[in-house]
């Protein structure tokens, strides 16, 4: 039975509530910036977000919504995610985007055990490591071991590489480690690089096909504040919050060799 030695953290939905109010928000700047009549409204976006990546999903919005020839519609793409992100990056700094219920909480008790924390995110770095350090603060930052951000794979979630990346460089294998996620995309990445997942559903994923997931829970919650279990297919004891000790029993549990018949 192999210990557990990592969390591997999603970003946008897992940490914070990111999308609605913040990409989508962003992606509406860099259209007005440029002039564009375009704008993404919430359920477009619930939608769009099903395609990962920035310059994946405006591509896809355009092929599907507003043809244009190839040649300018990739410049126009470009152009657009680069003034996205800035805008996203300043929204980072003076908005009130805040960590999930239990995500300080869990990342200081992880450290404390001697847990490696790393992130595997489709998003672009240029934004990724400010606001993790904005919703972390610098001492939880600067304690991530590894932060993949979409520049560093060929192919984004629900394909597995971030997470076989970040095994990879980690130097461990799928069974010493667990990944926390919010979407189905993101779980799909995860099982298909052999981790345990652990959901919690973020906004828009809410109604998202979770079956696959080793734990569903509402929120991780914090004292005070229990989060409602949603699915526990190893039957896993848990206590009024997602801690450690609740990683361990389900690290313990779904990465047990199947009971033979
Ligand atoms: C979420 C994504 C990202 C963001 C937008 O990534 O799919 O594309 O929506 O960020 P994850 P970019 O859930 O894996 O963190 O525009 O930088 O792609
Ligand atoms: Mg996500």
């Amino acid at each position: 039975m192999s210990r557990l030695h990592a969390v591997i953290f999603d970003v946008d939905g897992t940490l914070a509530e990111t999308e609605r109010d913040g990409h989508r928000v962003a992606f509406n700047h860099a259209f007005e910036r440029l002039g564009l009549p375009d704008r993404w409204e919430e359920p477009l976006y619930g939608e769009l977000l099903w395609v990962t990546g920035g310059t994946e999903r405006l591509r896809f919005y355009f092929e599907r919504y507003r043809p244009l020839l190839a040649a300018e519609r990739d410049r126009l793409v470009a152009e657009l995610h680069r003034v996205k992100n800035e805008a996203f990056r300043q929204l980072i700094e003076g908005s009130g985007i805040a960590p999930r219920p239990g995500i300080l909480r869990l990342f200081d008790e992880l450290h404390r055990a001697g847990i490696t924390t790393a992130v595997a995110t489709t998003g672009s770095r240029a934004w990724v490591e400010p606001l993790l350090e904005k919703l972390l603060g610098r001492d939880r930052f600067s304690r991530i071991t590894l932060v993949i951000t979409g520049e560093d794979v060929a192919r984004k979630k629900p394909d597995p590489e971030a997470y076989r990346v970040t095994l990879s460089k980690l130097a461990i294998r799928p069974e010493q480690a667990l990944a926390m996620e919010d979407s189905q995309n993101g779980l799909e990445a995860a099982k298909g690089a052999a981790l345990s997942c652990v959901i919690t559903p973020s906004s828009y994923c809410r109604n998202h096909d979770f079956s696959q997931a080793d734990f569903v829970v509402e929120e991780l919650g914090d004292p005070g504040l229990r989060s409602r279990v949603l699915y526990n297919p190893h039957g896993i004891e848990v206590g009024e919050v997602i801690d450690t000790v609740t990683l361990h029993r389900l690290h313990h549990r779904s990465t047990a060799p199947a009971r033979r018949p």
